[in-house]
């Protein structure tokens, strides 16, 4: 699938509203794959299609998830974790799509995942920074990801896990681990960073 049919798939699916969002996701995460140096066709078309279901009735997903075979542990989490999985399986099953990452980029991006590499990152983040976006502590993760994209993920989900916690909402074990994953990455530069100076100061 090339960009202009996935551009026209979206707009048959979503509503307006939506599929503005999709656009501006698609061109923030152009912007980060040019940063990074990741490969921006998958990055185009995974952030265009990543809410490609999102505009379905509680119970359409439901019985998607049903029908699709997907983990059935995830009805019984909040009704917003279903279009990502839902996505990803009928891109797959109906337009052919079988590039894991962009597949995962879907997938995963409201939950994150700890193993997601580079593009699926990326995705992830451009959801969060859109520029229509005015999440509280956004601008904070809009300079991260300037800077490193896994550090503006991580400050992604906390903000998302403290907001949820706040709600007395349950969280996908998914967003924990992806919050365990790149804080691990942090602290590994970071010690790696205090090493460096050590040794320059010897
Ligand atoms: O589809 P979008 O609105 O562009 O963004 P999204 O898919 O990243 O997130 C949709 C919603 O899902 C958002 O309000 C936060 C919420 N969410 C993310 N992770 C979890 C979650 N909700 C619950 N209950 N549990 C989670 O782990
Ligand atoms: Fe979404
Ligand atoms: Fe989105």
């Amino acid at each position: 699938m090339m960009e202009q049919q996935a551009i026209q798939l979206i707009k048959k699916e979503l509503d307006t509203k939506r599929f503005e969002h999709s656009l501006r996701v698609m061109e923030t995460a152009q912007k980060l794959a040019k940063r990074y140096e990741a490969p921006v066709e998958k990055v185009v078309l995974a952030s265009l299609l990543h809410d490609y279901a999102k505009c379905r009735t509680r119970e359409e997903l439901r019985n998607n998830v049903k029908e699709y075979t997907l983990p059935n542990e995830l009805l019984d989490y909040h009704h917003e974790l279903w279009h990502g999985p839902v996505a990803a399986k009928e891109i797959k099953e109906l337009y052919g799509i079988t590039d894991e990452t962009i597949l995962n980029a879907i997938y995963y991006h409201t939950t994150g995942h700890p193993e997601l590499e580079l593009v699926e990152v990326i995705v992830f983040v451009a959801d969060y920074i859109e520029p229509a976006r005015n999440i509280p502590g956004v601008e904070m993760v809009r300079k991260l990801a300037e800077i490193n994209i896994y550090d503006a993920a991580r400050a992604a989900i906390k903000n998302t896990i403290i907001y949820l916690m706040q709600q007395n909402a349950t969280i996908h074990p998914d967003s924990f681990s992806a919050y365990n994953e790149w804080t691990k990455k942090q602290k590994e530069e970071i010690d790696f960073g205090i090493i460096r100076n050590s040794c320059r100061s010897l």
